[in-house]
C-alpha cells in the first residue's frame, strides 16, 4: 500500500484501464480510482474497448472516458484484469507508460507492475479501490461510493455467491451511509431486462425439457430464434439458469445455435455432478459446476449426445 501510494503521489497524468466486456466491477472501479485521483488534482483518463453496457450508463465518472490518441502518461492503473490479453487494443497504453500499478482479486494474475497488489480473499476489486482511496486520503463522495458499491454488489451476485465477506459487507454498509441509490442500482443490475431477452427468456421456458426423473433439465434456442430478435450476446446469460434454479434439478443443459448446425452449449450443476468432464468430452471445458462446449450438428442429435454423457455421470 505505501508503495502504491508513493507511486500515484509522484504522478501526474494518470490512465486507466480495465479489461475487454468490462463489467460492474471493472467499471465501478475505473471509475471510483479515476474520481478519487481527480479530486486529488490528476490528469486522469480512462479508456475503455467498448461503450459502457446499458445497464451501467448510471455510474458517475464518465466524463473521464477519453479516446488513446498515443499520448504519454507518467502512471497507467491497472484493475480487475489479470493478464495483458485481457487489455485487448488497450495493453499499450499500460505497456507505455512511464509506471504500472496492477489492482486485481483473481487467482492467478501474471501481469508486470511497479505496484502489483493481488488480494484472492477480496470479493471485488471495488474493496480493494475502497482501502486504496481511504489509504490516500481521499474523501469518499457519493459518486464514488455509487461506483464501489455497483462493483462489489455485481461481483458478489448482490451478496449470494460464496465470495461474500464481512468485509463486503462492512465496506457496502460504509458506502451507503453516503447516500447510495442502491434500490435504484440493484433494480438496473439484477432486475431490468431487454425486450429481447425477455423474448429469448419465454422461448427458453417453452423449450424446457425434464430427463432423467427430473434431474435434468434441457433448454434451446435456434438460430431463426435468435435472429428474430436481434440477440446481444449478454442476452444469454443465465439463460441455462432457468433450468438449473428447477426443483429437483442436478444438471441443466443450454443449447444455442450460434451459427447454423453449430451448437453452444452451457452446463450447470447444482450439488454433485461434474460438468466439466462432460464437456471435456466435446472439447469443451469449465469449472466443476459451470461449463460448456462447441459443437456440429442438428438439434436432436446434439441433445441425445449430450444426455447420454450426462445419463453416465448420473
Ligand atoms: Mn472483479
Amino acid at each position: 500500500m505505501k508503495n502504491l501510494i508513493n507511486i500515484i503521489q509522484n504522478s501526474s497524468k494518470v490512465a486507466i484501464v480495465t479489461h475487454t466486456s468490462a463489467d460492474g466491477d471493472a467499471l465501478g472501479s475505473s471509475f471510483g480510482i479515476a474520481l478519487a485521483l481527480e479530486g486529488m488534482g490528476k490528469k486522469v483518463s480512462v479508456f475503455l474497448e467498448e461503450p459502457v453496457p446499458k445497464m451501467l450508463n448510471f455510474l458517475p465518472g464518465q466524463h473521464l472516458v477519453a479516446e488513446y490518441k498515443g499520448e504519454f502518461h507518467d502512471l497507467c492503473i491497472c484493475v480487475d484484469t489479470s493478464d495483458m490479453k485481457r487489455l485487448g487494443e488497450r495493453a499499450e497504453i499500460y505497456s507505455n507508460a512511464a509506471r504500472k500499478i496492477t489492482i486485481d482479486h483473481h487467482t492467478t494474475n501474471n501481469m508486470q507492475a511497479d505496484g502489483l497488489w493481488i488480494d484472492e480473499s477480496a470479493a471485488a476489486t471495488g474493496e480493494m479501490i475502497y482501502k486504496l482511496i481511504k489509504a490516500l486520503n481521499v474523501d469518499i463522495s457519493r459518486d464514488i461510493a455509487i461506483n464501489l458499491y455497483t462493483a462489489i454488489v455485481t461481483d458478489t451476485g448482490g451478496f449470494r455467491y460464496s465470495n461474500t465477506t464481512p468485509e463486503s459487507h462492512l465496506i457496502a454498509a460504509d458506502l451507503l451511509s453516503r447516500n447510495v441509490p442502491f434500490t435504484d442500482i440493484i433494480k438496473k443490475v439484477f432486475d431490468t431486462v431487454s425486450y429481447s431477452k425477455m423474448v429469448l427468456m419465454k422461448k427458453t421456458l417453452d423449450n424446457l425439457t425434464l430427463h432423467f426423473d427430473g434431474k435434468v433439465a434441457v433448454s434451446y434456442l435456434l438460430y431463426d430464434d435468435i435472429k428474430s430478435v436481434d440477440a446481444q450476446t449478454d442476452d444469454f446469460e443465465g439463460l441455462v439458469n432457468v433450468g438449473r434454479n428447477l426443483e429437483g434439478v442436478e444438471v441443466s443443459l443450454f443449447l444455442r445455435e450460434e451459427q447454423p448446425g453449430v451448437f453452444k452449449g452451457s452446463l450447470r450443476a447444482n450439488e454433485y455432478v461434474d460438468v466439466a468432464q462432460i464437456a471435456s468430452v466435446f472439447s469443451g471445458g469449465g469449472h466443476k459446476r459451470a461449463a460448456g462446449f462447441s459443437m456440429a450438428g442438428g438439434l436432436e442429435e446434439t441433445m441425445e449426445k449430450v444426455l447420454s454423457e450426462i445419463g453416465k455421470v448420473l
